[in-house]
């Protein structure tokens, strides 16, 4: 453990740990950019909601933050990223861009970044990439679910509302990026000893955050309630928003992703093309990377009489376990909210 560079992070400094996480901003540009970032590998420690404080580590913004997920980079082909990293820790960790596809290589990685150092990842994205990717760290099989993990969206060139080039549009996009927290890995990865052969989930994450039901601490305070923190929350207008919900999972459980209100058009799994647009409100979402785009339309309801407009819905995981904290706090988990305005 590095005592120097340790923090502790309570739930006010968590709000800027997510931060741009989630909800993405875009307009294209007829010629490439650069897009620079630098990204501060640090460890710290943040409290869960049954007040159990767990330690992560992130790729941050700032050398004293810690973010996880890490900010998430928009970009379009054509572009070069420029990824400054520093490693502010003890061990040797890395950076990579991981492929679309599984079996697919990395975009792109710094190599091994030793204690101390900085390396700088330059790559230019050929056109052929579009699409949702995650970064992470591959040093070890945990350091991703660690916290080293962010979101990369690759836009077609010249594009501001589709996915890949010819696909359905959207009017605006945003990252879920699911986790699971094994709090005796994390421990052990802090205390610099063995970690355990088993993989027990005990928090189960989204963009970072936990759902906070009402009556609970923190509930609707959209810097800490997932259900609430705007770059989490699926905010649109019935009949003229659609939503692109780059969904990714960091984790090692595979999760069963539901949303209320509307069926999700499904678009990919891992990368692939779906070969037809299937609408469905349950998607499985796989383990260990495992990612999929799809489209909230924000419809009303076709079932519903009266039309319905204005309401909102739940968006929570089918897979029971992910709705609790430490075993048993039921709705504290990887949920949030979605509302049509
Ligand atoms: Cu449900």
């Amino acid at each position: 453990m590095e005592r120097r560079n340790f923090i502790k992070l309570g739930g006010a400094s968590l709000a800027s740990a997510v931060l741009g996480s989630g909800l993405l901003s875009w307009v294209p540009r007829s010629e490439a950019a650069t897009i620079s970032k630098t990204f501060y590998i640090t460890g710290g420690t943040i409290t869960m909601p049954d007040g159990v404080s767990v330690y992560f580590k992130g790729y941050s913004n700032s050398a004293t933050g810690l973010n996880v997920p890490a900010a998430s980079i928009i970009c379009q082909e054509g572009d070069t990223l420029s990824i400054t990293v520093v490693n502010q820790l003890a061990v040797t960790h890395n950076f990579v861009i991981g492929g679309l596809k599984p079996g697919d290589p990395p975009l792109a990685s710094t190599g091994d970044i030793a204690s101390g150092a900085t390396k700088i990842l330059t790559y230019t994205i050929p056109t052929g990439k579009a699409g949702s990717y995650l970064f992470y760290d591959n040093k070890t099989s945990y350091n991703v679910f660690l916290g080293l993990h962010g979101g990369l969206a690759i836009m077609p060139a010249g594009k501001s509302n589709q996915l890949y080039s010819g696909s359905p549009t959207f009017t605006k996009q945003m990252f879920w990026i699911l986790n699971d927290i094994d709090p005796a890995l994390n421990s052990a990865v802090q205390r610099n000893v063995a970690v355990p052969t088993t993989f027990t989930p005990r928090y189960f994450t989204i963009n970072g955050l936990f759902s906070r039901p009402p009556g609970a601490p923190g509930h609707e305070d959209p810097a800490i309630d997932a259900l609430y923190n705007l770059n989490t929350r699926l905010v649109g207008t019935a009949n003229v928003d659609r939503a692109l919900l780059r969904i990714m999972n960091a984790g090692m459980c595979n999760h069963a992703v539901h949303t209320h209100g509307n069926h999700m058009e499904w678009l990919t799994d891992r990368g692939t093309v779906r070969p037809s647009v299937w609408k469905k409100d349950t998607l499985y979402l796989r383990n260990k990377l495992g990612k999929i785009d799809a489209i909230f339309p924000f419809v009303p309801p076709p079932d519903a009489y009266p039309t319905v407009l204005k309401s909102k819905y739940p968006m929570h995981l089918h897979d029971e376990m992910s709705q609790t904290a430490g075993g048993g706090l039921y709705q504290f988990g990887a949920m949030t909210e979605i509302e049509f305005l």
